[in-house]
């Protein structure tokens, strides 16, 4: 079996004897024994029972890479402006000189576009060989995107770009040109769901005459939003589009029974200009009606029951919440490696002062909220995966958790992270880990925009089937958890809960890409070094 990666230029050669080429449709198809265990805890005799079970599934991959386009709710803020800024720097191979020397261009922070899968042992030197992650199969090339969005300022991206101040001035001066190009379509603001110290900037909003805005006409907006994808893959003649919320952090929805529980009531809602429908919640229901996947990167609970439901029931795909970029991803590595490594955290003090406008915006107490109970969930299942520290009723499985956010206009992007990890040791003693965190918060979020965009698009050429079944491939729920890896509080399909440990979630996405081309899951088993 043997097919071609637009990105790289080379082949792939299959020799694993679980695929198949089909030519005809430019698909690969996949067989895969999916193994997985399940456990009878019986607390009455004390006995526990695990059992093997196991299914032959068939996976096929459409091959053809198509040409996309995003759309982005929040395009003049600082995530929006990198975003575009590190497509065209890339794509046209713009270099610039800071005080290192010369730079170039290129996706580090990206999983998809640095970092490798393992894929076996070189056969000649033994050593493992690795393939970068988007030479397994063919993926978009970030530098194809189409984009475009949506902001309640109307600075063009040349001007968002400077107002950020992210990138370096020899990079920005060169940008400008191509920036400037850009400016944000019109969007929806209803003052009530972000800071109040947000009002200054929106003056690019189909809701507003003047400076006086109406949240009525809720339907009209969502369909405006429809109309405004439909042009867009239109006129860019573009066969897919997802859209992405970088905007500002809203406050939480509340769920009100009748209101936005069901789809059928989500939509009523809106017709009825109900006074929890966010902003948010329009944009997700406008691309989910137009077939569009919808990812939110921002902590608010947009994905309210109805809106879950809106997605099942049209078979889109959605994915959130939060990015996960830089605090955060440490803790969920961190935490993970102290409890599996039987170690005992006690207490976690996370301190943070940034000072762009989302810390601007964090700063009222509302829209904080969203992003603390974000941040405050990261270490639940990692804690209640060990009963042995933590006891077995998973639902007390809590330590001390505190989160802090300051807004310090000093550091600009450049936020502050501190962490403080106070671990209980053997026989009393204690282990503290204090960690000094400058992340760099849009320049770590524009590359998992790009991952989260690239991997929604890849999982979404991919359908599936259990091998005894003769009708036709599915398509993956549409709560897409395999881009949890990317999100802060990933969501989770009902039943099920989500998964934090980066590591958890980045082994999934790498045996998935080795499943799909025939490969067992990677165990790390190495038989051949440790039999004798
Ligand atoms: P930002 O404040 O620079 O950008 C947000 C943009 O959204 C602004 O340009 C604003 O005018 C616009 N906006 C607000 N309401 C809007 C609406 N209803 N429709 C369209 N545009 C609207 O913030 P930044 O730094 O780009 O972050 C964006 C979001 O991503 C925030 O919610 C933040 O909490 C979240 N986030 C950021 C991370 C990072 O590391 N940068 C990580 C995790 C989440
Ligand atoms: C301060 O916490 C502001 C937030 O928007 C974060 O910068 C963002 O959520 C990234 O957080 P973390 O914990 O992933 O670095």
């Amino acid at each position: 079996v043997q097919y071609s990666l637009p990105q790289h230029k080379e082949n792939v050669v299959l020799a694993t004897g679980k695929c198949q080429y089909s030519a005809k449709d430019n698909v690969l198809l996949t067989d895969y024994k999916y193994k997985t265990s399940t456990v009878k805890n019986n607390k009455a005799d004390g006995s526990i029972k695990v059992s093997l079970e196991e299914q032959d599934y068939k996976f096929k991959i459409d091959l053809k890479v198509p040409k996309v386009g995003v759309m982005l709710v929040g395009f003049g803020g600082n995530n929006g402006s990198t975003l575009l800024a590190s497509i065209l720097a890339n794509k046209h191979n713009i270099s610039f000189h800071n005080k290192d020397g010369e730079i170039k261009p290129n996706y580090l922070g990206s999983m998809t576009q640095s970092a490798t899968v393992h894929l076996g042992r070189d056969e000649e030197t033994g050593r493992d060989f690795f393939q970068p992650f988007n030479a397994v199969l063919p993926m978009v090339n970030p530098n194809d995107l189409i984009v475009t969005g949506w902001d309640i300022s109307n600075l063009n991206l040349a001007e968002s770009m400077q107002r950020a101040q992210v990138l370096d001035y020899d990079l920005q001066r060169q940008l400008t040109p191509l920036m400037k190009e850009y400016t944000p379509m019109k969007s929806i603001y209803y003052p009530e769901f972000i800071a109040a110290n947000q009002f200054d900037r929106a003056n690019n909003c189909i809701n507003s005459k003047g400076d006086e805005f109406t949240t009525k006409g809720k339907w009209d907006h969502m369909m405006q939003v429809r109309s405004d994808i439909k042009t867009f893959k239109t006129e860019n003649q573009l066969d897919k589009v997802i859209v992405l919320w970088t905007a500002n952090t809203e406050k939480f929805a509340q769920i009100v029974p009748g209101v936005n529980d069901t789809h059928e009531n989500l939509l009523q809602a809106i017709k009825n200009d109900h006074e929890e429908i966010a902003p948010s919640t329009l944009f997700a229901v406008a691309s989910i009606l137009e077939g569009v996947p919808y990812i939110n990167g921002s902590p608010q609970n947009t994905f309210v029951p109805g809106l879950i439901k809106l997605a099942e029931h049209e078979n889109v795909l959605i994915a959130g919440d939060d990015f996960k970029t830089g605090q955060t991803k440490l803790k969920s590595v961190l935490t993970q490696f102290l409890v599996d490594a039987g170690i005992r955290p006690v207490s976690i003090a996370s301190y943070n002062h940034l000072g762009n406008n989302d810390g601007k915006n964090l700063s009222s107490q509302m829209q904080f909220k969203s992003k603390e109970i974000s941040k405050s969930g990261v270490i639940n299942d990692i804690l209640e995966s060990n009963s042995i520290m933590y006891g077995d009723d998973p639902e007390k499985a809590r330590i001390d958790h505190c989160i802090v956010i300051k807004y310090m206009p000093a550091v600009g992007d450049s936020k502050v992270a501190m962490d403080e990890y106070y671990n209980e040791l053997m026989l009393g003693g204690h282990n503290r880990i204090s960690l000094h965190n400058v992340c760099e918060d849009s320049l770590l979020a524009a590359p998992i925009i790009l991952d989260l965009v690239i991997m929604c698009e890849f999982c979404s050429r991919v359908t599936y089937k259990e091998a005894n079944d003769n009708g036709d491939y599915k398509k993956f729920h549409p709560v897409l958890t395999l881009l949890s890896y990317w999100l802060k509080a990933p969501l989770a399909r009902e039943d099920f809960l989500p998964v934090n440990g980066l590591m958890k979630q980045r082994a999934a996405l790498e045996n998935f890409m080795r499943l799909l081309i025939g490969l067992p899951a990677n165990d790390e088993l190495r038989f051949e070094e440790r039999l004798a």
